[in-house]
């Protein structure tokens, strides 16, 4: 295992001890250790090798020999037995936002609630609300907690689906008897989670196809079987559905799959208006007789014949792309290789696991010109936040790698400085007016009222040392909701004060969401694609902010890290 995974068996071990009511010391013993791992600045690999965890403060006996037998991959007994020892449904339950092991093992000690079914019940009947600690409040919570969980577990996020579907489509193009194949849905139109994967593929011997499809690795179970149409469900719980049409289809298949079904409506209409019928088979004039079947090869060909420029399916949402094709007016949406630096990136001084040297070479080996440094501030402690004495220290060390002359990439100073509940920060001012730039953020009280969390939001936008705002709704997608403000104003503050508004790249973030861009940049709110890297492969992520970025319509102008390092310095000291 890596340290990554062997820091996720601490944190579990460390919740099922909760569950079971073990002795707090020893609980403590294991989220420490945990902490300890997530900082530790020596290579694993190295100390398990040199026999040295033990000399690592946090690591007790029985922690070092834990993590080496993980370590090794080797079987740890311990570990198997505590999972096996909790009931199932207790581990289910810690899947429902906001319920944590105390309050399950309250509920299971004084209720005897051992399952989600059995959770509900009590809380409907009014059993949980009348528990000490628990109110009508927290039972409400949990309610919706529940509706939630099962919403989120039907979805999955657009990084992890893309991820499994790479290699289907790789295999399916591989296959003798496939001429084109290309997935769909909601995965082609790069929406931030996604249902199903939906492949096409062009044949006219779908047989073998079909057969490779549900012989695919890792099946739990295969759904359908057609010489059309094959469905079937992954172990991770992901579905996936593979169409084979005969090769003359396959554009009108390909459209028509990929939706949205807003989309389709639209364009079939647009059809319509132009004499023609448009399915997934293909396009027949208003005679039926099919035409231009064998002439129509893409869709870009596709979209002409209807008077249409082509339109990219990140926009196909039904959200006024035909008319902008009808016009002319689509943006030329930004790309990932638009980008020239990055901002909001944290380094082992804070939570991140690398150096500024290793990030910044990271960068550079990604051809940008420059990093924006942004480790936490100290209310952050979870986060080991950094204080003002720290944050200088952090200063200067960046300015030592800038004149080192090592890096091409410039390192600019920054922070994530945490929004304080009542909307101020959480550095002195004399410490932020040092950096060259400032990312405000709320790590806490997320359960303000609407009218409470924008206040709090638009006080951190309005000081005049805040350069950009961090992840608006605090959201993580199939996980936790965001919490509630007023996105309008919020934004209006913004571009009142010159503040740029992040598009945090993080595959479980992409907050600010797509659907409020293209009317906020229209109004002249600028944005930053910020992978919130918190190692050096996390700077990959900007792929994902880049496809979210592309959802709302935006043009590199409206991206603040296209700009050249030149343009971002002088923003920067003019700020
Ligand atoms: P998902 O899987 O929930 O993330 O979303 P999609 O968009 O991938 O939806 P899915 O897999 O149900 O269907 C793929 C596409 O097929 C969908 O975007 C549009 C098209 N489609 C499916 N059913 C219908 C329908 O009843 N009417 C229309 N117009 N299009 C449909
Ligand atoms: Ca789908
Ligand atoms: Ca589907
Ligand atoms: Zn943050």
């Amino acid at each position: 295992m890596d340290k990554g995974e062997i820091s996720d068996v601490l944190g579990e071990i460390a919740t099922l001890l909760e569950l079971k009511g073990e002795n707090p010391f020893k609980i403590r013993a294991y989220q420490s250790g945990q902490r300890a791992l997530d900082t530790l600045e020596e290579d694993l690999g190295t100390l398990v090798e040199e026999d040295r965890l033990g000399d690592i403060k946090g690591f007790g006996k029985a922690l070092t020999e834990k993590i080496a037998t993980l370590y090794r991959d080797e079987p740890l007994p311990f570990y198997d037995d505590l999972v096996a020892s909790v009931e199932l449904g207790l581990i289910e339950m810690l899947d429902i936002p906001g319920m944590g092991a105390k309050k399950i093992k309250k509920l299971h000690s004084e209720l005897g609630v051992d399952t989600i079914e059995g959770l509900t019940k009590v809380c409907e009947s009014g059993e949980v609300a009348k528990l000490a600690g628990f109110g009508a409040k927290s039972v409400e919570k949990i309610l919706s907690g529940i509706k939630n969980r099962e919403a989120y577990s039907r979805r999955h996020l657009w990084w992890k689906a893309n991820e499994t579907a790479g290699p289907i489509l790789e295999g399916l193009r591989g296959l003798p008897q496939v001429e084109r194949a290309e997935s769909a849905g909601s995965l082609r139109r790069k929406m931030e989670t996604v249902g199903d994967l939906d492949f096409i593929a062009a044949s006219n011997d779908p047989g073998p196809i079909m057969d490779w499809f549900v012989a695919l690795p890792d099946v739990a179970e295969v759904t359908g079987h057609g010489s059309t149409k094959s469905s079937l469900r992954f172990e991770s719980g992901m579905q996936a559905d593979l169409r084979v049409v005969p090769p003359e289809q396959f554009v009108f298949a390909l459209h028509h799959f990929t939706g949205s079904k807003d989309h389709n409506v639209a364009m079939r209409s647009r059809a319509l208006s132009k004499g023609y019928s448009l399915s997934e088979w293909g396009l027949r004039t208003d005679d039926k007789e099919e035409i231009a079947v064998a002439t129509i090869e893409d869709e870009s060909e596709l979209f002409k014949l209807l008077d249409l420029n082509y339109i990219t399916p990140e926009l196909r949402e039904g959200r006024g792309e035909i008319e902008a094709a009808e016009d002319g007016e689509l943006p030329k949406l930004v790309e990932v290789e638009d980008l020239r630096g990055v901002f909001h990136n944290h380094t082992h001084a804070s939570d991140g696991e690398h150096s500024i040297e290793e990030m910044t070479q990271a960068a550079q080996d990604r051809g940008w010109d420059y990093l924006g440094l942004a480790d936490h501030s100290k209310a952050s402690f979870q986060a080991n936040g950094l204080n003002e004495e720290r944050v200088e220290n952090q200063i200067e060390k960046i300015h030592a790698v800038n004149a080192s002359g090592q890096f091409t990439c410039k390192v600019f100073t920054g922070i994530e400085c945490d929004i304080l509940k009542d909307g101020s920060l959480d550095l002195a001012d004399s410490t932020l007016e040092k950096l060259d730039y400032v990312v405000v953020s709320v790590h806490s009280s997320f359960t303000l009222s609407e009218d409470e969390m924008t206040k709090r939001i638009i006080r951190a936008i309005e000081h005049p040392c805040t350069t950009m705002l961090g992840h608006l709704t605090g959201r993580l997608l199939l996980r936790r909701e965001p919490y509630e403000v007023n996105f309008e104003k919020v934004i209006d503050a913004a571009i009142a004060n010159e503040v740029i508004i992040e598009m945090n790249a993080h595959p479980m973030r992409l907050d600010m969401d797509w659907r409020h861009w293209r009317r906020a940049a229209d109004k002249g709110l600028l944005t930053s694609v910020n992978p919130d890297a918190h190692n050096m492969d996390g700077f990959k992520y900007v792929a994902a902010g880049i496809n979210a970025c592309r959802k709302g319509w935006l043009t590199a102008e409206s991206v603040f890290n296209t700009r050249s390092l030149k343009k971002v310095e002088d923003y920067l000291l003019k700020k």
